[in-house]
């Protein structure tokens, strides 16, 4: 299988993440990535280096105001000196202009970037620094490039990227996800292929920025399953099984909330129920984590590596050209492993193969 990557995916380093107010030491790391297209290539598949997606790819998901600061904001808080003076050396939002703040009237752009992160971000664990745009534009470009390659007739890419993009939504990032890579795929499917696109997330969190991206459009269904927000988890909020699209996108939204310690049996169940939603679709993207393995450092599900490689079998039982796109996945020591199990079991030709 082709799998699309490039060396810019490192240049973000977001060294750290504000959780609860202290700085602790972040998991998604770019020896992620690299170890990934390690084992891709060991696994012989084929490593190719992605085109640039095009400013009007990105906004056909993404409001100009958030991608301009995602641009900027590492240079603009260089210029704040709040590097030097208090020492933080990332951009990081104090505080947070939620609508009720202005009993809904419209927001005022401030002249603060510390300020100006909190009009885009919705959590403090998502740093910006030196190269993290030129991370986040390759990683959006690794996504379009396997769009390429899956219109042209490969008939399953993976893009092997980070950061991550399925907490970002439209206008917000957050979750360690800056641009939403899965939703500027899908979006990018929809315009070359007829009929309704589906997005099916394996991560362990819920995607609330893609699922809010498509909730009002039949033609992205999205479906998920995750650790259930309601027994504590991020994204907290949202990915709550009552969340099924709206107007037009009613019914094209289907969350499956487990509880923590599921095992493989309920995990490949809701896995063929994700795969049933989008039977009917001309084409799939994956959301790929990998961080529903058992020993994973950020979730508390209990899937293995079997898990995996059947769940890439019961996708690939759609029949559908399928762009992957890796969301996370944070121990390092089996990331490459997991990653693989999925793609050989999604090639693996019968489907009748042992599927949990
Ligand atoms: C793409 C993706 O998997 N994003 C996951 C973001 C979830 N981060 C939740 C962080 C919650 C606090 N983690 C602190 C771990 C302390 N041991
Ligand atoms: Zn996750």
């Amino acid at each position: 299988m082709k799998v699309v990557y490039s060396p810019d995916l490192t240049r973000h380093d977001p060294a750290a993440e504000i959780w609860v107010g202290v700085r602790i030491v972040g998991t998604e790391v770019a020896r992620r990535v690299e170890l990934i297209a390690a084992a891709a290539q060991a696994h012989g598949h084929q490593l190719l280096a992605p085109r640039s997606v095009t400013a009007a790819e990105i906004r056909a998901v993404h409001d100009p105001g958030l991608v301009e600061f995602l641009k900027i904001a590492w240079s603009l808080w260089q210029e704040s000196g709040y590097p030097r003076e208090p020492g933080q050396d990332r951009v990081v939002p104090y505080v947070f202009p939620l609508h009720s703040l202005t009993s809904g009237r419209a927001t005022r752009k401030p002249v603060s970037v510390a300020a100006l992160a909190g009009l885009y971000a919705f959590d403090t664990m998502t740093l910006i620094g030196p190269g993290t745009w030129e991370a986040i534009e390759a990683a959006a470009s690794c996504a379009v490039t396997a769009v390429d390659l899956v219109v042209a007739g490969d008939p399953v890419v993976f893009a092997a990227v980070r950061p991550p993009g399925h907490h970002a939504g439209r206008d917000f990032y957050g979750g360690s996800c800056y641009l939403n890579n899965a939703a500027i795929a899908a979006s990018r499917l929809v315009d070359q292929m007829d009929g309704p696109i589906s997005v099916i997330d394996l991560d362990a969190h819920h995607g609330n920025g893609t699922q809010e991206i498509f909730y009002r459009r039949a033609d992205v269904r999205y479906g998920s399953v995750h650790i259930d927000p309601a027994a504590g988890y991020f994204p907290h909020f949202l990915g709550f099984g009552d969340e099924r699209g709206e107007g037009p996108g009613e019914g094209a939204n289907l969350n499956i909330p487990v509880p923590p310690g599921t095992r493989d049996r309920d995990w490949l169940t809701a896995v063929e129920e994700l795969r049933d939603f989008a039977d009917g679709s001309t084409a799939l993207v994956v959301s790929l984590g990998v961080d529903a393995w058992s020993g994973d450092p950020e979730s508390p599900l209990e899937v293995t590596h079997q898990g995996y490689q059947s769940a890439g079998t019961v996708l690939a039982d759609l029949g559908l050209p399928t762009v992957i796109v890796l969301e996370g996945g944070y121990d390092l020591a089996e990331i490459g492993s997991l990653t693989m199990s999925f793609l050989e079991g999604f090639v693996k030709t019968s489907s009748t193969g042992p599927s949990g």
